[in-house]
């Protein structure tokens, strides 16, 4: 059985699909792969059946509605650690991650990171045909973070990430209760506060070429105020654990 599996949440991605899925079998082709689909209008769901019944690597978990990416990665998740994975693997579908830097992503696992985060904001990490708005906003929120949550990471709000099963085995995940961007920022928090070895790889991050965002501002304004709370007041469990 594979070590890794990727867990690839998708709405709407059917444009993306096939072609991250094959930039995937060329960088990774021992990894196994997960859409995790919450029943797309657009038919990836569909899409990802029929290619699923010839790759035997390629499974597919489809969700009743949309549910938001942090309910979406708990359903993966739960599928990775009853499934045995060592490494589980954060991606989204829409091509902004290029499935050519996990190799180094996993090594740095199998070494002693429990995180690896693909970061656009330290040395050598760089965004591409990204809006100035959104620039800012990523920026701005990874600062605030720092600064509001005390932590050493510079791109916490990333979803490009490599866990060691175990590290997500330690965490309460029924306790997560994020939703938008905000899932990233708790996950990273929680296991940087609890003295895990949080590790960053700089990426390329490539503003995606078909398809559409389902980034809004309520996903903005979660993190916002979550964050704000956590820390003022800490974040229980964290605090506990
Ligand atoms: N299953 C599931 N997938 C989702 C949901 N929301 C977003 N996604 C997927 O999560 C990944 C990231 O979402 P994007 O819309 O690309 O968000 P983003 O990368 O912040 O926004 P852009 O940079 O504008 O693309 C993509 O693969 C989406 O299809 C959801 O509610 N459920
Ligand atoms: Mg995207």
């Amino acid at each position: 059985m594979a070590e890794a599996l990727i867990i690839l949440p998708t709405y709407n991605e059917i444009e993306s699909l096939e072609m991250i899925l094959g930039r995937i079998r060329q960088s990774v082709p021992q990894a196994d792969v997960l859409v995790v689909d919450d029943s797309s209008p657009d038919g990836t769901g569909r899409l990802a059946d029929q290619l699923a019944a010839t790759d035997p690597g390629l499974s597919v978990l489809h969700r009743a509605e949309k549910d938001g990416l942090g309910r979406a990665y708990l359903a993966g998740f739960a599928h990775a650690l009853d499934n045995g994975y060592l490494y589980v693997i954060e991606m989204d579908a829409d091509g902004s991650h290029d499935p050519s830097v996990l190799p180094a992503m996993l090594s740095l696992a199998a070494g002693d990171a429990d995180l690896v985060i693909g970061s656009r904001w330290v040395s050598g990490g760089s965004v591409r045909n990204w809006p100035w708005i959104r620039q800012v906003i990523s920026r701005a929120g990874n600062v605030y973070c720092r600064i509001v949550l005390r932590s050493n990471i510079h791109d916490i709000t990333a979803g490009f990430r490599v866990y060691r099963a175990d590290a997500l085995r330690w965490l309460d995940l029924s306790a997560v209760s994020s939703q938008g961007y905000c899932f990233q920022v708790e996950l990273a928090w929680r296991l940087e506060r609890a003295g895990k070895i949080v590790v960053e790889h700089p990426i390329v991050f490539i503003e995606r070429a078909a398809g559409r965002s389902k980034m809004h501002a309520g996903i903005v304004l979660e993190a916002l105020l979550r964050v704000t709370l956590w820390g003022i007041f800490g974040l229980r469990s964290a605090m506990t654990k």
